[in-house]
């Protein structure tokens, strides 16, 4: 909770400052990697800051579905001594007006101006959940919702899935590699796998975005037609053939998603890129979960020693917890 005084030099400060205090996307390496020790020391002492949130309230909003960003983010503020708040917007909340200057005589009930304000006097750190319609891209690009309350909240603002990036998971992600890699610089593989539904760019946008700025050698593998946004891919290393990019993989981790260029289409289901134990091999297999069994990857290869996902899950409120005791260092 801030006072007005408070509010008054946060403005006065203005975007930089703005932007300092929020964790909306992975912008800087050096901080990342900070964070990402941070997270590994965290999971060595839970409790070693638990008195660091006492008396600060973090508030959770979720517009989607959620399992292990809902707990781990939860657990992570208890283990600092925060309360927690969480409200499913979508049904519990009134529906939000985003646009300036409307109308408001249809069913949006709420304007984010006054809905943001309200929740940064209850909270000290707000943490969002918004994915994309996947409908424009343009739209979702632009990231409306997570743009919002970090425009009109007056308290730092965590991205929890958002349309174009679930920074969260890709600390955890990054932390796994970290933590179960055994040479300087191994060779990580996202591949896309099948869905029978039209999924997010989010999760492969941030873990191309990590592993960029990780020691790896990264190769990104899809079906044409599934190219990343150029901007997050950068010089990473593309190979169309699924077989000749997982060659000597250390660690594969699986995803689906939409295409980017003809926005949210599925342009193929095609089960050939199913990761099974022929293509795993001796390598590290990782997914963000929730997965679908034997669409995206077979029951032996989640069932085997080599899946990390129950890994990367635990590892959520470690990096939930890094992140939360940073903004609350540095802001709340
Ligand atoms: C989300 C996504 O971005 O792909 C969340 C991942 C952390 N996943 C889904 O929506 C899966 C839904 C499904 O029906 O399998």
């Amino acid at each position: 909770m801030k006072t007005t005084m408070q509010q008054h030099t946060d403005t006065l400060n203005g975007k930089s400052a703005q932007q300092e205090k929020e964790f909306t996307d992975l912008h800087n390496k050096e901080h990342i990697n900070k964070l990402i020790d941070s997270a590994i020391s965290l999971k060595a002492s839970p409790f070693a800051h638990s008195e660091t949130g006492k008396h600060k309230t973090l508030a959770m909003l979720f517009f989607n579905s959620s399992l292990r960003t809902r707990m781990s983010t939860q657990k992570a503020a208890q283990n600092l001594g925060m309360n927690v708040m969480t409200i499913n917007l979508n049904q519990d909340g009134w529906q939000l007006e985003f646009e300036d200057g409307t109308t408001m005589n249809a069913d949006k009930a709420e304007h984010i101006k006054e809905a943001a304000l309200v929740i940064s006097q209850y909270a000290d750190i707000i943490a969002l959940r918004a994915f994309p319609k996947l409908v424009s891209r343009e739209d979702d690009y632009q990231e409306t919702i997570l743009n919002a309350f970090v425009k009109y909240a007056t308290v730092p603002v965590v991205n929890m899935e958002s349309a174009t990036a679930h920074p969260l998971q890709a600390l955890a992600d990054a932390m796994t590699i970290k933590e179960k890699q055994t040479h300087k610089k191994p060779k990580v593989v996202l591949t896309w796998a099948p869905h029978p539904k039209a999924l997010p760019q989010a999760v492969p946008n941030s873990f191309v975005k990590m592993m960029r700025m990780q020691a790896v050698d990264l190769v990104v593998t899809h079906p044409e037609g599934y190219e990343l946004s150029p901007e997050i891919m950068g010089d990473t290393k593309v190979i169309y053939d699924q077989e000749e990019a997982l060659k000597d993989a250390d660690f594969i981790y699986a995803k689906n998603w939409s295409s980017f260029t003809e926005y949210g289409k599925v342009l193929s289901q095609d089960e050939n890129w199913m990761i099974t134990p022929e293509k795993t091999g001796e390598a590290f297999f990782m997914h963000c979960l929730p997965v679908r069994r034997n669409v995206v990857v077979a029951d032996a290869v989640l069932d085997s020693k080599q899946s990390l996902v129950i890994d990367q899950a635990n590892n959520r409120t470690w990096s939930a917890q890094a992140v939360l005791l940073d903004l609350l260092h540095n802001n709340a």
